[in-house]
């Protein structure tokens, strides 16, 4: 069975509560149950986690490689402002998929710029709490291709 992590980082365990206008209206609970739901369809065995620490966030992406196949992530503020994360994913050297809710490119000109995506497969963004479903499934097919 494909074991993924799905990372959140720091805020967005306020999801629902504040900006239902940027992130739309489900909490962190309504989304985790969302993508459990799309694990359990796929076969897939996933762990979740958030975290408003870096260190947390880096001592999860370390953990991972004890047990996952991949990584889902998305570091929130974080993505614009952490050598650490990057390094942690760049260490760990398991297929990353990076998440927004939001379309970053759309926003304010520093969220343009992520410290993580050189170092990811690739970047789901701006299809809100959707992304992680896309992102989980894209998690899913690099490892079976790894796999092939
Ligand atoms: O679009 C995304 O998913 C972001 O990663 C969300 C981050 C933001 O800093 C990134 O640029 C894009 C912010 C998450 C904060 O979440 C909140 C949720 C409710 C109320 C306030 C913040």
């Amino acid at each position: 069975m494909i074991k993924i992590v799905v990372i959140h980082g720091p805020n967005l365990n306020l999801l629902g509560l504040r900006e239902p206008e940027v992130y739309g209206a489900l909490n962190l609970q309504q989304i985790n149950d969302r993508i459990q739901e799309l694990a359990r369809r796929e076969g897939l065995e996933v762990r979740i986690h958030q975290s408003n620490s870096e260190g947390v966030i880096v001592d999860h992406i370390h953990a991972a490689l004890e047990w996952a196949d991949a990584i889902v992530i998305n570091p929130a503020a974080y993505t614009h402002t952490s050598v650490a994360i990057r390094d942690a994913i760049t260490a760990v050297r398991l297929p990353t998929v990076e998440v927004h809710m939001s379309n970053v490119h759309r926003r304010e000109p520093f969220r343009h710029h992520s410290y993580v995506s050189p170092v990811v497969v690739g970047q789901v963004v701006g299809f809100g709490p959707e992304s992680y479903t896309l992102g989980l499934l894209a998690a899913k097919r690099t490892v079976e291709e790894q796999r092939r």
